[in-house]
């Protein structure tokens, strides 16, 4: 029998040209993050999100996910602002944020302001790989970084979208990577979590302005 699990498909199109999204992964479990973060990356480019939107940052492991999403949020409004400073000063800004900038406002040509990242993450996606051992290591990092994810973005209104494996065996994570070992591949949740978030930015600039 086909199975009743997974996210029903939203009646909304969703776009993702004007979003501006960070990934950010661990690093424990490599093969099955890499599948997961080649799956998220493929279905966020699917959705319209622009290569030059998608920042991708890595952590030693899950349990720095959530100070590293907390941070990745903070300074992309950080980052924002400047750019919204220098617009304002007229300031040239260059094409990268290492360029040299002209001594004399003078002497300034017109801002360039394609390359610059000037908008705030419009959400965050958590990428780990939690594989059970026999210690407790496994239920202590599920619970503590799941918790400070969902802190997060209610504390910033940015969506942190959880894409944490918590797999009790190799092959489950495996399987949830879309890369597993048995007959079936499974299928792979990064695909899921890139529409989660492409969703949920929508909503929630839309709902920022009032528009239900
Ligand atoms: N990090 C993961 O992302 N996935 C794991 O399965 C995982 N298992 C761990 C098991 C043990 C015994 C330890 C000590 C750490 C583990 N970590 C794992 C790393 C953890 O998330 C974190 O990076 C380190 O504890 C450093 O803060």
């Amino acid at each position: 029998m086909a199975s009743i699990k997974g996210p029903a498909p939203t009646s909304n199109k969703l776009d993702g040209s004007p979003l501006r999204i960070a990934i950010v992964h661990s690093r424990w479990n490599k093969t099955v993050i890499d599948a997961l973060l080649a799956g998220t990356i493929a279905k966020l480019k699917e959705h319209g999100v622009k290569d030059s939107h998608i920042v991708v940052q890595s952590v030693p492991g899950s349990f720095e996910l959530p100070l590293a999403c907390s941070k990745v949020i903070t300074g992309s409004r950080v980052q924002a602002g400047a750019s919204a400073t220098d617009l304002l000063g007229g300031l040239y800004i260059g094409t990268s944020l290492n360029s040299p900038r002209p001594s004399s406002r003078a002497a300034t040509p017109a801002p360039t302001v394609a390359s610059m990242p000037s908008q705030p993450f419009d959400a965050v996606i958590a990428i780990g790989v939690l594989i059970k051992g026999s210690t407790m290591h496994f239920e202590y990092i599920c619970d503590s970084v799941s918790h400070a994810l969902m802190r997060i973005q209610l504390d910033t209104g940015i969506p942190v979208i959880f894409g944490v494996l918590t797999a009790l065996t190799d092959d489950q994570a495996l399987e949830r990577a879309g890369i597993g070992r048995g007959e079936s591949k499974g299928h792979n949740h990064g695909e899921d979590w890139a529409s989660a978030a492409v969703e949920m930015a929508s909503h929630s600039r839309r709902w920022a302005e009032g528009k239900f």
